[in-house]
């Protein structure tokens, strides 16, 4: 699934190629100018927001992410408006706001970044609420059993059992990179889980329900594992 084209891309290759070529062309421009390694990064962000091809996510990032989304566009969301919602089978269903998740203890994970599409970021930290102090407000009441993670993407959703979600490598993140997740990572709240691929991570995150199994989510109805874990060279995250 390299590319991850959003669902509804036709498969018409030339078509991408001519696409990707524009966006190449065009980024190849800018790039005469000076661009520090962040303008570029800003650059890519921006491009992958009006980019209804996905194909963003392809042209090169020295900072080593790319930009993924499902859809073409996405609302903007701060403490204006934002809101996290956390119910299903819990006995105190609550709705967050920012201020109430900055509010909570906060906890730095550093890890390597890993997609499946095969590229990594080594020794990226994330800091925000770990899940297991959601999930413990929340009190899980039987036969809750799994998680399914919404978006407010309106479309990207993912998965995963109550015992991964306790870990305390698994964070609902505020941070990226020690700043503000951006609006392009996901912002202003996504998921980290940090012993797996990176598809686990759930970008602009608005709801946490708690089922009595696992629903598969976006990419794991259309053939990604449901189990995503990293392999064990990779899941201890020093780097090496
Ligand atoms: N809402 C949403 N979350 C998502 C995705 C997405 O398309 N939409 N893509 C996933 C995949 S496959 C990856 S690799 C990472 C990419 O995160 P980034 O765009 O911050 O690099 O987000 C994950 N979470
Ligand atoms: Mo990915």
């Amino acid at each position: 699934m390299a590319g991850q084209p959003k669902p509804g891309a036709n498969g018409a290759p030339v078509a991408r190629r001519a696409m990707l070529g524009m966006l190449a062309a065009g980024a190849a421009g800018l790039a005469t100018a000076p661009y520090l390694q962040h303008g570029w990064e800003n650059f890519l962000a921006a491009a992958s927001e009006v980019d209804s091809t996905g194909l963003t996510g392809l042209l090169p990032n020295p900072g080593g992410f790319r930009y993924y989304s499902v859809v073409g566009s996405v609302p903007h969301k701060d403490e204006t408006n934002y809101t996290l919602r956390v119910d299903g089978l819990v006995d105190r269903p609550k709705t967050y706001t920012l201020g109430d998740l900055r509010a909570m203890p906060q906890t730095r994970v550093v890890h390597d970044v890993l997609c499946t599409d095969g590229w990594r970021v080594n020794q990226t930290p994330f800091e925000g609420v770990k899940l297991a102090d959601l999930l413990d407000a929340a009190g899980v009441r039987s036969p809750g059993a799994a998680i399914r993670f919404t978006c407010f993407d309106g479309a990207y959703t993912e998965s995963l059992t109550l015992e991964q979600a306790r870990r305390s490598d698994v964070l609902v993140a505020l941070k990226m990179q020690d700043k503000p997740v951006t609006h392009a990572h996901g912002g202003p709240v996504r998921l980290y889980v940090a012993p797996m691929y990176f598809y686990k991570s759930a970008k602009w995150l608005s709801g946490i329900s708690v089922t009595d199994k696992v629903i598969p989510g976006y990419w794991e109805e259309r053939g990604y594992a449901i189990d995503g874990w990293l392999d064990d060279a990779d899941r201890n995250g020093d780097g090496a």
